[in-house]
Protein backbone atom coordinates (compact mmCIF):
# COMPACT_ATOMS: atom_id res chain seq x y z
CA UNK A 1 0.00 0.00 0.00
CA UNK A 2 0.97 3.38 -0.91
CA UNK A 3 0.21 6.82 1.00
CA UNK A 4 0.86 10.42 0.25
CA UNK A 5 0.48 12.97 3.51
CA UNK A 6 0.44 16.64 3.16
CA UNK A 7 1.33 18.22 6.14
CA UNK A 8 3.59 15.45 7.32
CA UNK A 9 6.11 17.76 9.26
CA UNK A 10 2.89 18.97 11.76
CA UNK A 11 1.99 17.28 14.87
CA UNK A 12 -0.58 14.50 13.05
CA UNK A 13 2.19 13.93 10.21
CA UNK A 14 4.44 12.80 12.96
CA UNK A 15 2.34 10.04 14.52
CA UNK A 16 0.59 9.02 11.25
CA UNK A 17 3.90 8.42 9.40
CA UNK A 18 4.54 5.80 12.10
CA UNK A 19 1.58 4.44 11.96
CA UNK A 20 1.70 3.92 8.17
CA UNK A 21 5.05 2.50 8.11
CA UNK A 22 4.67 -0.02 10.61
CA UNK A 23 1.91 -1.27 8.81
CA UNK A 24 3.77 -1.92 6.15
CA UNK A 25 2.90 1.52 3.95
CA UNK A 26 5.07 3.32 1.63
CA UNK A 27 4.90 6.73 2.59
CA UNK A 28 5.49 9.81 0.86
CA UNK A 29 5.10 13.10 2.61
CA UNK A 30 4.55 16.68 1.05
CA UNK A 31 6.74 19.30 2.81
CA UNK A 32 7.36 23.04 2.43
CA UNK A 33 10.66 23.91 1.62
CA UNK A 34 12.02 26.96 3.93
CA UNK A 35 15.76 28.51 4.09
CA UNK A 36 16.75 26.61 7.06
CA UNK A 37 15.79 23.09 5.56
CA UNK A 38 14.39 22.00 8.63
CA UNK A 39 11.69 19.38 8.61
CA UNK A 40 9.57 20.32 11.03
CA UNK A 41 8.28 17.23 13.44
CA UNK A 42 10.17 15.11 10.57
CA UNK A 43 13.48 15.92 12.60
CA UNK A 44 12.17 14.56 15.50
CA UNK A 45 11.39 10.98 14.13
CA UNK A 46 14.15 8.40 15.22
CA UNK A 47 16.44 8.61 11.87
CA UNK A 48 15.39 4.71 11.09
CA UNK A 49 12.09 5.71 10.91
CA UNK A 50 12.84 8.90 9.00
CA UNK A 51 14.70 7.25 6.02
CA UNK A 52 12.20 5.24 5.14
CA UNK A 53 9.77 8.57 4.30
CA UNK A 54 9.83 9.84 0.39
CA UNK A 55 9.84 13.62 1.04
CA UNK A 56 8.18 15.80 -2.03
CA UNK A 57 9.00 19.64 -1.76
CA UNK A 58 5.96 21.51 -2.74
CA UNK A 59 3.12 23.78 -1.48
CA UNK A 60 -0.49 23.10 -1.44
CA UNK A 61 -1.46 25.91 -2.77
CA UNK A 62 0.15 24.63 -6.35
CA UNK A 63 -2.74 22.37 -8.39
CA UNK A 64 0.33 21.45 -10.79
CA UNK A 65 2.21 20.30 -8.40
CA UNK A 66 0.02 18.07 -6.79
CA UNK A 67 -1.46 16.68 -9.95
CA UNK A 68 1.85 15.54 -11.24
CA UNK A 69 2.60 13.90 -7.63
CA UNK A 70 -1.05 11.99 -7.89
CA UNK A 71 -0.34 10.95 -11.39
CA UNK A 72 3.34 9.64 -10.93
CA UNK A 73 2.52 8.04 -7.60
CA UNK A 74 -1.21 6.74 -7.96
CA UNK A 75 -1.15 6.33 -3.76
CA UNK A 76 -3.90 4.13 -2.52
CA UNK A 77 -4.66 6.63 -0.14
CA UNK A 78 -4.00 10.30 0.92
CA UNK A 79 -4.36 11.69 4.20
CA UNK A 80 -5.02 16.17 3.81
CA UNK A 81 -3.49 17.28 6.69
CA UNK A 82 -1.74 20.31 5.84
CA UNK A 83 -3.45 23.52 6.45
CA UNK A 84 -2.74 26.95 8.46
CA UNK A 85 -4.16 25.17 11.72
CA UNK A 86 -3.68 27.90 14.12
CA UNK A 87 -7.05 29.29 14.64
CA UNK A 88 -5.67 32.62 16.73
CA UNK A 89 -3.56 33.74 13.57
CA UNK A 90 -6.72 32.70 11.44
CA UNK A 91 -8.31 36.02 13.08
CA UNK A 92 -5.13 38.22 12.23
CA UNK A 93 -4.24 36.34 8.72
CA UNK A 94 -7.66 35.23 7.12
CA UNK A 95 -6.33 35.97 3.31
CA UNK A 96 -3.67 33.31 4.03
CA UNK A 97 -5.46 30.83 6.16
CA UNK A 98 -8.34 30.96 3.08
CA UNK A 99 -5.77 30.70 0.57
CA UNK A 100 -3.88 27.46 1.98
CA UNK A 101 -7.10 25.50 3.61
CA UNK A 102 -9.52 26.03 0.94
CA UNK A 103 -7.38 27.07 -2.00
CA UNK A 104 -5.31 23.56 -0.78
CA UNK A 105 -8.13 21.41 -0.18
CA UNK A 106 -9.41 22.14 -3.45
CA UNK A 107 -6.62 21.60 -5.37
CA UNK A 108 -6.55 18.12 -3.73
CA UNK A 109 -9.56 17.42 -4.68
CA UNK A 110 -9.45 18.22 -8.38
CA UNK A 111 -5.64 16.59 -8.35
CA UNK A 112 -7.33 13.47 -7.36
CA UNK A 113 -9.94 13.63 -9.76
CA UNK A 114 -8.15 14.76 -12.66
CA UNK A 115 -5.31 12.47 -11.63
CA UNK A 116 -6.12 9.58 -9.43
CA UNK A 117 -9.53 8.78 -9.16
CA UNK A 118 -9.02 5.82 -7.11
CA UNK A 119 -7.30 7.20 -4.25
CA UNK A 120 -9.01 7.59 -1.09
CA UNK A 121 -8.73 10.99 0.52
CA UNK A 122 -9.12 11.66 4.32
CA UNK A 123 -9.67 15.30 5.45
CA UNK A 124 -8.67 17.03 8.74
CA UNK A 125 -12.34 18.86 9.53
CA UNK A 126 -12.41 20.08 13.06
CA UNK A 127 -14.54 20.45 15.75
CA UNK A 128 -14.09 24.07 15.40
CA UNK A 129 -16.81 24.20 13.19
CA UNK A 130 -19.57 23.96 15.95
CA UNK A 131 -18.55 27.52 16.84
CA UNK A 132 -20.03 28.00 20.33
CA UNK A 133 -22.52 24.35 20.15
CA UNK A 134 -26.12 24.38 20.28
CA UNK A 135 -25.92 21.22 21.88
CA UNK A 136 -23.74 18.88 24.44
CA UNK A 137 -22.00 17.30 23.31
CA UNK A 138 -21.38 17.65 19.97
CA UNK A 139 -21.83 14.39 16.95
CA UNK A 140 -22.07 14.37 13.04
CA UNK A 141 -25.43 16.13 13.28
CA UNK A 142 -24.54 18.86 15.60
CA UNK A 143 -25.12 22.13 12.79
CA UNK A 144 -21.77 23.70 11.94
CA UNK A 145 -21.66 27.44 12.80
CA UNK A 146 -18.18 28.15 12.66
CA UNK A 147 -16.72 31.72 14.77
CA UNK A 148 -13.43 32.35 13.06
CA UNK A 149 -11.16 32.38 9.89
CA UNK A 150 -9.86 28.79 10.21
CA UNK A 151 -13.22 26.97 10.93
CA UNK A 152 -15.09 29.35 7.89
CA UNK A 153 -11.81 27.55 5.85
CA UNK A 154 -12.69 23.77 7.36
CA UNK A 155 -15.79 24.56 6.66
CA UNK A 156 -15.59 24.99 2.73
CA UNK A 157 -13.02 22.37 2.73
CA UNK A 158 -15.35 20.31 4.08
CA UNK A 159 -18.24 20.57 1.77
CA UNK A 160 -15.82 20.28 -1.19
CA UNK A 161 -15.05 17.02 0.34
CA UNK A 162 -19.02 16.00 0.23
CA UNK A 163 -19.28 17.90 -2.64
CA UNK A 164 -16.22 15.80 -4.76
CA UNK A 165 -17.84 12.39 -2.90
CA UNK A 166 -21.08 12.82 -4.36
CA UNK A 167 -20.77 14.25 -7.62
CA UNK A 168 -17.74 12.27 -9.26
CA UNK A 169 -18.10 9.12 -6.44
CA UNK A 170 -15.07 9.67 -4.89
CA UNK A 171 -13.71 8.06 -2.03
CA UNK A 172 -13.48 11.03 0.55
CA UNK A 173 -13.96 11.08 4.30
CA UNK A 174 -13.85 13.81 6.95
CA UNK A 175 -12.43 13.64 9.99
CA UNK A 176 -14.10 16.01 12.31
CA UNK A 177 -11.89 15.58 15.15
CA UNK A 178 -11.73 17.38 18.75
CA UNK A 179 -8.73 19.07 20.13
CA UNK A 180 -5.91 16.53 20.22
CA UNK A 181 -2.65 17.50 21.49
CA UNK A 182 0.91 15.53 22.22
CA UNK A 183 4.28 15.73 23.10
CA UNK A 184 5.66 17.32 19.82
CA UNK A 185 2.41 19.75 19.43
CA UNK A 186 3.20 23.26 18.12
CA UNK A 187 4.76 25.52 21.44
CA UNK A 188 2.01 28.26 20.85
CA UNK A 189 -0.92 26.13 21.28
CA UNK A 190 -2.40 26.24 24.68
CA UNK A 191 -1.45 22.89 26.09
CA UNK A 192 2.44 22.71 24.93
CA UNK A 193 2.46 26.18 25.75
CA UNK A 194 1.51 25.46 29.37
CA UNK A 195 3.41 22.14 29.53
CA UNK A 196 6.38 23.48 28.43
CA UNK A 197 5.72 26.45 30.93
CA UNK A 198 5.24 24.55 33.85
CA UNK A 199 8.81 22.26 32.76
CA UNK A 200 10.34 25.77 33.28
CA UNK A 201 8.92 26.67 36.33
CA UNK A 202 9.86 23.18 37.79
CA UNK A 203 13.44 23.93 36.88
CA UNK A 204 13.28 26.95 39.24
CA UNK A 205 12.63 29.37 35.99
CA UNK A 206 10.73 32.65 37.93
CA UNK A 207 8.76 33.75 34.62
CA UNK A 208 4.99 33.44 35.30
CA UNK A 209 2.66 31.41 32.32
CA UNK A 210 1.07 34.21 30.02
CA UNK A 211 -2.25 33.05 28.85
CA UNK A 212 -5.76 33.98 27.43
CA UNK A 213 -9.04 32.76 28.20
CA UNK A 214 -8.58 30.36 30.96
CA UNK A 215 -12.29 29.22 31.29
CA UNK A 216 -12.28 27.96 27.71
CA UNK A 217 -13.64 24.76 27.63
CA UNK A 218 -12.36 21.92 25.25
CA UNK A 219 -12.42 17.89 24.50
CA UNK A 220 -8.54 16.99 24.59
CA UNK A 221 -6.91 13.45 23.67
CA UNK A 222 -3.76 12.53 22.50
CA UNK A 223 -2.91 12.53 18.81
CA UNK A 224 -1.15 9.45 18.68
CA UNK A 225 -5.15 7.80 19.08
CA UNK A 226 -6.63 10.04 16.44
CA UNK A 227 -4.23 8.92 13.64
CA UNK A 228 -5.39 5.52 14.26
CA UNK A 229 -8.74 7.04 13.55
CA UNK A 230 -7.96 8.98 10.10
CA UNK A 231 -6.48 5.06 9.16
CA UNK A 232 -9.96 3.49 10.29
CA UNK A 233 -11.85 5.61 8.26
CA UNK A 234 -10.12 4.87 4.91
CA UNK A 235 -10.09 1.27 5.92
CA UNK A 236 -14.39 1.36 6.31
CA UNK A 237 -16.43 0.21 3.26
CA UNK A 238 -17.38 3.48 2.41
CA UNK A 239 -16.67 7.10 2.65
CA UNK A 240 -18.20 8.99 5.23
CA UNK A 241 -17.96 11.95 8.19
CA UNK A 242 -17.02 10.66 11.73
CA UNK A 243 -16.64 12.98 15.08
CA UNK A 244 -13.46 11.89 17.21
CA UNK A 245 -13.02 13.01 20.74
CA UNK A 246 -12.91 11.59 24.23
CA UNK A 247 -16.23 12.79 25.26
CA UNK A 248 -14.50 14.61 28.46
CA UNK A 249 -15.05 18.59 28.98
CA UNK A 250 -12.03 20.76 30.44
CA UNK A 251 -11.06 24.13 30.82
CA UNK A 252 -7.69 25.82 30.19
CA UNK A 253 -6.95 26.37 33.68
CA UNK A 254 -8.01 22.73 34.42
CA UNK A 255 -5.22 21.91 32.45
CA UNK A 256 -2.88 24.33 34.26
CA UNK A 257 -3.78 23.25 37.43
CA UNK A 258 -3.12 19.30 36.33
CA UNK A 259 0.00 20.08 34.75
CA UNK A 260 1.33 21.78 37.88
CA UNK A 261 -0.01 18.47 40.05
CA UNK A 262 2.63 16.61 38.13
CA UNK A 263 5.27 18.51 39.68
CA UNK A 264 3.59 18.51 42.97
CA UNK A 265 2.49 21.57 42.92
CA UNK A 266 -0.85 23.36 43.89
CA UNK A 267 -2.34 26.65 41.63
CA UNK A 268 -4.59 29.05 44.00
CA UNK A 269 -6.52 30.92 41.48
CA UNK A 270 -7.54 34.80 42.91
CA UNK A 271 -9.19 37.71 40.93
CA UNK A 272 -11.23 37.11 37.64
CA UNK A 273 -11.15 37.70 33.90
CA UNK A 274 -7.97 39.79 32.98
CA UNK A 275 -7.32 40.08 36.33
CA UNK A 276 -7.28 36.62 37.24
CA UNK A 277 -3.80 34.89 39.11
CA UNK A 278 -2.65 31.67 39.69
CA UNK A 279 -0.45 31.54 42.88
CA UNK A 280 1.71 28.78 44.36
CA UNK A 281 1.19 28.11 48.05
CA UNK A 282 4.11 30.16 48.63
CA UNK A 283 2.38 32.97 47.27
CA UNK A 284 4.81 33.40 43.85
CA UNK A 285 2.71 34.01 40.87
CA UNK A 286 2.41 31.00 38.69
CA UNK A 287 -0.36 32.26 36.19
CA UNK A 288 -0.77 35.61 34.69
CA UNK A 289 -3.26 36.71 31.95
CA UNK A 290 -3.26 39.09 29.39
CA UNK A 291 -6.22 40.32 27.49
CA UNK A 292 -3.96 40.26 23.98
CA UNK A 293 -4.12 36.87 24.31
CA UNK A 294 -8.06 36.76 24.13
CA UNK A 295 -9.35 36.12 20.58
CA UNK A 296 -12.26 38.30 19.09
CA UNK A 297 -14.50 35.77 18.97
CA UNK A 298 -14.20 32.26 21.25
CA UNK A 299 -14.85 28.51 20.19
CA UNK A 300 -15.67 26.62 23.33
CA UNK A 301 -17.90 24.17 25.33
CA UNK A 302 -16.90 21.43 23.62
CA UNK A 303 -17.44 17.98 23.91
CA UNK A 304 -17.90 15.05 21.49
CA UNK A 305 -20.17 11.99 21.13
CA UNK A 306 -18.13 9.83 19.25
CA UNK A 307 -20.70 7.17 19.53
CA UNK A 308 -20.82 6.37 15.73
CA UNK A 309 -16.86 6.42 14.99
CA UNK A 310 -17.38 3.86 18.17
CA UNK A 311 -19.81 1.79 16.48
CA UNK A 312 -18.47 1.59 12.79
CA UNK A 313 -14.89 2.14 13.01
CA UNK A 314 -14.27 0.05 16.21
CA UNK A 315 -12.00 3.60 17.11
CA UNK A 316 -11.60 4.61 21.11
CA UNK A 317 -9.50 7.22 22.80
CA UNK A 318 -7.30 5.34 24.73
CA UNK A 319 -5.40 8.45 26.41
CA UNK A 320 -7.45 10.75 28.57
CA UNK A 321 -6.85 14.11 30.43
CA UNK A 322 -5.19 13.40 33.09
CA UNK A 323 -2.32 10.71 31.10
CA UNK A 324 -2.37 13.21 28.29
CA UNK A 325 -1.03 15.66 30.79
CA UNK A 326 1.63 13.67 32.07
CA UNK A 327 2.92 12.45 29.47
CA UNK A 328 3.30 16.05 27.85
CA UNK A 329 4.84 17.79 31.27
CA UNK A 330 7.17 14.87 31.33
CA UNK A 331 8.69 15.19 28.01
CA UNK A 332 8.99 18.50 28.51
CA UNK A 333 10.94 18.06 31.71
CA UNK A 334 13.00 15.39 30.21
CA UNK A 335 13.65 17.41 27.03
CA UNK A 336 15.02 20.24 29.61
CA UNK A 337 17.22 17.92 31.74
CA UNK A 338 19.18 16.97 28.77
CA UNK A 339 19.86 20.37 27.73
P1 LIG B 1 0.13 21.43 12.37
O1 LIG B 1 1.04 20.82 13.38
O2 LIG B 1 -0.08 22.89 12.36
O3 LIG B 1 0.65 20.95 10.93
C1 LIG B 1 0.18 21.57 9.75
C2 LIG B 1 1.09 21.16 8.61
O4 LIG B 1 0.63 21.77 7.39
C3 LIG B 1 2.56 21.57 8.78
O5 LIG B 1 3.34 20.48 8.38
C4 LIG B 1 2.70 22.72 7.78
O6 LIG B 1 3.99 22.86 7.26
C5 LIG B 1 1.76 22.24 6.68
N1 LIG B 1 1.39 23.31 5.76
C6 LIG B 1 0.82 24.50 6.06
N2 LIG B 1 0.65 25.22 4.95
C7 LIG B 1 1.12 24.48 3.92
C8 LIG B 1 1.22 24.69 2.52
N3 LIG B 1 0.78 25.82 1.95
N4 LIG B 1 1.76 23.71 1.75
C9 LIG B 1 2.22 22.57 2.31
N5 LIG B 1 2.15 22.32 3.64
C10 LIG B 1 1.61 23.26 4.43
O7 LIG B 1 -1.31 20.76 12.49
P2 LIG B 1 -1.75 19.36 13.17
O8 LIG B 1 -2.07 19.62 14.59
O9 LIG B 1 -0.80 18.30 12.78
O10 LIG B 1 -3.15 19.13 12.45
C11 LIG B 1 -3.24 18.45 11.20
C12 LIG B 1 -4.50 18.88 10.49
O11 LIG B 1 -5.63 18.59 11.31
C13 LIG B 1 -4.59 20.37 10.19
O12 LIG B 1 -5.26 20.49 8.95
C14 LIG B 1 -5.45 20.93 11.31
O13 LIG B 1 -6.13 22.09 10.86
C15 LIG B 1 -6.40 19.77 11.54
N6 LIG B 1 -6.93 19.62 12.89
C16 LIG B 1 -6.08 19.58 13.95
C17 LIG B 1 -6.59 19.35 15.22
C18 LIG B 1 -5.68 19.28 16.42
O14 LIG B 1 -6.20 19.41 17.54
N7 LIG B 1 -4.39 19.04 16.25
C19 LIG B 1 -7.97 19.14 15.39
C20 LIG B 1 -8.79 19.18 14.27
C21 LIG B 1 -8.26 19.39 13.02
P3 LIG B 1 5.04 23.92 7.85
O15 LIG B 1 5.79 23.16 8.89
O16 LIG B 1 5.85 24.26 6.63
O17 LIG B 1 4.26 25.06 8.39
O1 LIG C 1 -6.46 27.11 21.97
C1 LIG C 1 -7.43 29.26 24.83
C2 LIG C 1 -7.90 29.67 23.45
O2 LIG C 1 -4.72 27.51 20.26
C3 LIG C 1 -7.23 26.34 22.86
C4 LIG C 1 -6.03 23.61 16.54
O3 LIG C 1 -5.35 22.39 16.44
O4 LIG C 1 -7.75 22.67 17.94
C5 LIG C 1 -6.76 23.69 17.87
O5 LIG C 1 -7.36 24.96 17.96
C6 LIG C 1 -8.02 27.28 23.79
C7 LIG C 1 -8.70 28.43 23.06
O6 LIG C 1 -6.23 25.50 20.10
C8 LIG C 1 -4.19 30.74 25.44
O7 LIG C 1 -8.67 30.86 23.51
C9 LIG C 1 -6.06 30.56 26.49
O8 LIG C 1 -10.01 28.49 23.56
O9 LIG C 1 -4.49 25.52 21.79
P1 LIG C 1 -5.36 26.43 21.03
P2 LIG C 1 -7.62 25.71 19.35
O10 LIG C 1 -7.87 27.12 19.05
O11 LIG C 1 -8.67 24.98 20.12
C10 LIG C 1 -8.76 22.73 16.93
C11 LIG C 1 -9.70 21.56 17.12
C12 LIG C 1 -8.19 22.83 15.56
O12 LIG C 1 -8.80 22.38 14.60
C13 LIG C 1 -7.03 23.73 15.39
O13 LIG C 1 -6.32 23.44 14.18
O14 LIG C 1 -7.11 27.88 24.68
N1 LIG C 1 -6.22 29.94 25.29
N2 LIG C 1 -4.84 31.07 26.59
C14 LIG C 1 -5.07 30.02 24.62
N3 LIG C 1 -4.70 29.56 23.42
C15 LIG C 1 -3.43 29.78 23.01
N4 LIG C 1 -3.02 29.28 21.83
N5 LIG C 1 -2.54 30.49 23.77
C16 LIG C 1 -2.87 31.00 25.00
O15 LIG C 1 -2.05 31.62 25.67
Amino acid sequence: MKAIVTGISGQDGYFLSQLLLSKGYEVHGILRRNSSMSQGTIDLLPLDVRKDIIIHYGDITDENFLSKILKEEKPDELYHLAAQSFVGYSFENAQSTYDVNIGGTLNVCNAIRSSSPDTRMYFAATSELFGKPIETPQNEKTPFLPRSPYAISKLAGLWTVRTYRDAYKLFMSNGILFNHESEVRGPEFVTRKISMGVARLHQGLTEPLILGNLSAVKDWGYAKDYVEGMWKMLQYDIPDDFVMGTGESHTVRDFVDEAFSVVGMNVKWIGTGVNEVGLSDEEKVLVKVSRDLYRPLESDNYRADYTKAREKLGWEPRVKFKELVRLMVESDIKALNSQ
